[in-house]
């Protein structure tokens, strides 16, 4: 698809942007993705480790693989991916950023338009009571430690702020992805392999209020059948490429 047309069509529309977000606009920062060639973790599959019952069952291995995310992140810089979304912002020409990407990127870019849908690793909780802190510094260089206890409660483990499979988002933050999804005419729908629930019915959403959607991935995705476009490419060049032109028409 000729990016030029894909362009065309969304000015027409007077464009209203909603950006759903996946881990594939991290990549090029260097954090791997959950799914495909990148997607194990010392062999484990991330269905294995993003729940509840893995935690309970062997803390130390979960809180091993928020670490060494966590390593991985703390060298990580926003990509033009990133960027581009940042830009539409300040343009005036996006509604906001759906994430489900927990590694806070889009704020280091710039962006404030942010629902972080599937919580933030930065941060990490007690499993009984509302102690809540940031942990992105104090253990970033340790590649295993003892487990992290609540030192409010003091017999509880801490566990990272996100949300893990068979746990439901925060209703706020579902509620202003709605809204956003409502509020837009256009959705970009970038570097996600759409098969987690419930950020996979955003597109269904948006088309069955008439927006615009467009894909940006490597490859097709269940989301590419209900697309108007798919951009294949990586997003660190094809998003770039989109916000620009877009930008520059719409002066
Ligand atoms: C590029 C690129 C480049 C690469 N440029 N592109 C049966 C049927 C349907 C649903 C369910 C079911 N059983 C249970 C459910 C519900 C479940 C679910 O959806 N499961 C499915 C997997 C089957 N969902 C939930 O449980 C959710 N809660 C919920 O539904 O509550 C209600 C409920 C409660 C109880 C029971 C039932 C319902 C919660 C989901 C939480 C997901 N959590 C994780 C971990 C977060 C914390 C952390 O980061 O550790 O979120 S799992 C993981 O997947 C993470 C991601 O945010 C999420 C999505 O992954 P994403 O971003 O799409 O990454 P990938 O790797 O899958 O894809 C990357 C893409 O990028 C690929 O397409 C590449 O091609 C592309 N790419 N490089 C562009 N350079």
């Amino acid at each position: 698809m000729n990016i030029d047309t894909v362009i065309e069509t969304v000015v027409e529309k007077k464009p209203k942007i909603v950006s759903v977000v996946g881990a594939g606009i991290s990549k090029a920062s260097g954090m791997p993705t959950f799914r495909g060639e990148d997607g194990l973790w010392n062999n484990y599959r991330a269905e294995e480790l993003a729940t509840p019952y893995a935690f309970s069952r062997d803390p130390k291995l979960v809180w091993d693989w928020y670490r060494a995310r966590m390593r991985i992140l703390l060298e990580a810089e926003p990509n033009p991916a990133h960027c581009s979304l940042t830009k539409l912002e300040e343009k005036n020409i996006s509604t906001g950023i759906i994430t489900q990407n927990v590694d806070g990127l889009h704020e280091i870019a710039g962006s404030k338009k942010i629902v972080e849908v599937h919580g933030r690793i930065r941060y990490r909780r007690c499993v009984n009571c509302d102690h809540f802190e940031r942990w992105d510094s104090n253990e970033k260089a340790q590649k295993s430690i003892e487990l992290p206890y609540c030192p409010k409660c003091e017999t509880n483990l801490l566990r990272p702020d996100v949300v893990w499979f068979g746990e439901t988002l925060d209703s706020q933050s579902w509620q202003q992805a709605a809204e956003w999804t409502m509020q837009s005419n256009v959705m970009l729908v970038i570097g996600t392999s759409g098969v987690v629930a419930p950020v996979s019915t955003l597109p269904i959403y948006a088309k069955q209020n008439n927006s615009l959607v467009i894909e940006f991935n490597i490859e097709q995705t269940p989301i590419s059948g209900y697309c108007d476009y798919s951009l294949f490419g990586p997003c660190e060049e094809t998003l770039p490429e989109f916000t620009d032109k877009l930008i520059e028409r719409m002066k």
